[in-house]
């Protein structure tokens, strides 16, 4: 390892710390001109107490989570988790959570997807799919918090082409990744060809509060069904998703699946199938859904040949051309929409699957651009340009949109290429999958990094790369930042679309049946023949009440906790000792606590969030009497405990607390 040189970039980097940078041992880049470097690292630097320009909701894959960074800085600010428990804020401790997340411990986030208006981002919700359990989720971007998981979707088996959004947030429509027999039914592998099916699927989702139900499915041949997007402008009701393994084959697919020199797009009319189940026609009902077999509902989908193996599948800003990618094939296929409509209405099918009429691969072919090796997924600058991230060759290809001169050189139309370390799967402009694409940064988030990090042991951190694609010409290279596993997709949204993010919960929109506002009103009761605790706690700077409890061994207990600050970042946590529990309360926020205290014994509570200077002495005490000793605190043994000032004067006179002066009282 040597040391990079300082030179002439001391000038301005110096107060950025770049001369003790190890120069990286990986093989790759060609090393940038000291001028480049200096602008870089200005282009990219938001001096500390200043603000990004936009935020990168990255998928974090099989951690379950949406990963937020700010850009230009790259730096993380931000964990959502979504279908994985995550201590840090508290999600999947209390019962509200818990309830959303079911069974299951993970999920595999791969493609967000945020809510539109006409076509463009309206800072609403971000949409998630979960490829591991078949669901979906939805996340408020007026907290970022996950509000809603919908699913396992029926039919599905990996919910990978998923979460495509339409150009007003109608639908979040998904497609199963795996074909399996229909309606969890049995059938040997033997007959995969013919008894298993894929789907396509219509979430529905309510246009005031994003909540999502089943709408409709179509019922595919068992192709796998891998990404999908949705049409704008002139393609508003269509959808686009590319399939490999249309040989339905079994095996090793790397063989047998890669047999046909090409695969399909499906070309779905999603507001045909909503009107198709709607009427009810030609509808069976598999699982509780409306299932449409497009072989009797002529319309709703078709069939289009696309380059071997295809991957990713994008709709241009103005909605006119589809580009689809073949992993095997060095090019990127331009379709044009209309000519795709213009071949329906003649009725120009080559043949058909399973009914569906396949469509002539050049009828709606306008060209294919050579845009280099493993071609994946595609995003769009608004100035009529699109980026392809290449795989193979671990680069990005910039490309010219049509419409193109007669007999233009397809090979002309690659205006620039710029490696990247290593190997990219998508890549994410900002706004570039809208229909006005903002045109200043991508992001290509890359599978490997090989080496460009400090050592962190046999696996390494996945390495994402900031690109200003603000030039006519060249791609420059700005910043690498490093992330938890794994991205895929990301929405990059600009920070005003965000202009709604709440600063608290406020007290007059809470609805939680059980939240209380005054130290005066947590109380605490205990039914003992159901042998069940049941409280309020109200937590504020800087202690809880009640701050003792008392509770019998066996008994189940249920805390609704309460934080009633009503101010930003006044987070109080319930960290409950030894009982694997930790609630963390957004200020304004109820949420409730559920375990069993199942051994005698004092068990402490304290914040687990630093609030205040006093944070450490916010504390109090669970007390497991053990059976058949009395419960002091309760009239009676049971009923209500007894006064919480009260109670709280005792916890003063023999407890640590000190001061509870200003806490809001
Ligand atoms: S996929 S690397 Cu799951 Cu989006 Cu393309
Ligand atoms: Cu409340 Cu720390």
């Amino acid at each position: 390892m040597s040391r990079v040189s300082c030179g002439a970039v001391a000038l301005s980097l110096l107060a950025l710390g770049a001369c003790d940078r190890v120069k990286p041992e990986a093989p790759g880049t060609k090393p940038m001109a000291t001028g480049d470097v200096q602008a870089a690292a200005l282009a990219s630097y938001v001096k500390p107490g200043d603000q990004d320009q936009y935020y990168l909701f990255y998928s974090g894959g099989h951690s379950g989570q949406v990963f937020v960074a700010g850009v230009p800085s790259m730096r993380h600010i931000f964990t959502i988790p979504v279908f994985t428990p995550y201590p840090g804020t508290g999600y999947g401790y209390d019962e509200e959570s818990k309830a959303m997340l079911g069974d299951f411990t993970w999920g595999d986030v791969h493609h967000p997807a945020a809510s539109k208006t006409a076509g463009d981002y309206d800072g609403r919700w971000l949409f998630v799919n979960d490829n591991a359990n078949n669901r979906i989720a939805r996340i408020d971007l007026r907290d970022l918090k996950t509000r809603q998981i919908l699913g396992p979707i029926p039919n599905t088996m990996g919910n990978h082409g998923s979460s495509m959004v339409t150009e007003n947030t109608e639908y979040a429509l998904v497609a199963t990744r795996f074909s399996v027999p229909m309606g969890q039914a049995y059938a040997p592998i033997e007959e995969y060809a013919t008894k298993y099916k894929g789907a396509v699927s219509g979430i529905r989702i309510d246009s005031a509060t994003g909540t999502m139900s089943l709408g409709w499915q179509i019922m595919t041949p068992p192709f796998n069904w891998d990404l999908g997007a949705t049409g704008k402008g002139p393609s508003v009701n269509w959808a686009f998703w590319t399939s490999y393994n249309t040989e339905r084959a079994t095996g090793k697919l790397e063989t047998t699946s890669t047999q046909k020199d090409r695969d399909y797009v499906a070309v779905v009319n999603w507001t045909a199938a909503a009107s198709a189940a709607a009427a009810g026609t030609g509808i069976a009902m598999v699982s509780g859904v409306p299932v449409i077999d497009p072989a009797k509902t002529p319309g709703v989908m078709y069939l289009l040949p696309c380059g071997k193996s295809p991957h990713g599948v994008d709709v241009d800003p103005s909605g006119e051309y589809v580009i689809c990618s073949g992993k095997l094939q060095p090019t990127s296929t331009v379709f044009s929409f209309a000519k795709i409509q213009d071949a329906i209405a003649r009725k120009s099918f080559t043949g058909s699957e399973d009914g569906i009429p396949v469509l002539k691969y050049e009828d709606a072919m306008v060209m294919e651009v050579p845009v280099g090796l493993g071609p994946l997924h595609t995003q769009f600058d608004g100035k009529g340009y699109a980026y392809t991230s290449l795989f193979v060759e671990s680069a990005i290809a910039k490309w010219k949109l049509p419409p193109y001169a007669a007999g233009a050189d397809p090979k002309a139309m690659v205006v620039d290429k710029i490696p990247v370390q290593f190997n990219v799967g998508h890549l994410v402009t900002a706004h570039g999958d809208t229909r006005h694409p903002k045109g200043d940064w991508l992001v290509a988030m890359n599978k490997m990094s090989k080496g460009r990090s400090i050592k962190t042991g046999p696996s390494i951190p996945e390495s994402s790369q900031l690109i200003d694609i603000t030039g006519e010409g060249k791609m420059k290279m700005v910043y690498e930042a490093y992330t938890e596993p794994e991205p895929h997709f990301a929405q990059l949204i600009h920070k005003d679309v965000l202009k709604n993010t709440i600063e608290f919960y406020p007290k007059a929109e809470s609805h939680h049946k059980h939240a209380i506002w005054a130290a005066s009103d947590a109380k605490v009761t205990r039914n003992a023949a159901r042998r069940t605790v049941e409280g309020t706690v109200f937590a504020i700077r800087t202690y809880f009440e009640p701050g003792r409890i008392q509770v019998q061994e066996g008994d189940t207990v249920i805390l609704h906790i309460t934080n009633a600050e009503q101010a930003r970042d006044e987070i109080h946590g319930f960290g409950l000792v030894t009982f694997d529990k930790n609630v963390v309360i957004d200020p304004g926020e109820t949420k409730t606590l559920k375990f069993v205290a199942r051994k005698s014994g004092v068990y402490p509570y304290y914040c687990t969030n630093f609030c205040s200077a006093l944070h450490q002495e916010m504390q109090g005490y669970l007390e497991v009497v053990p059976r058949g000793t009395p419960l002091a605190l309760y009239q009676n043994g049971t009923g209500l405990m007894r006064a919480p000032a009260e109670g709280r004067r005792a916890m003063q006179a023999d407890g640590p607390h000190a001061d509870h002066a200003g806490a809001g009282k």
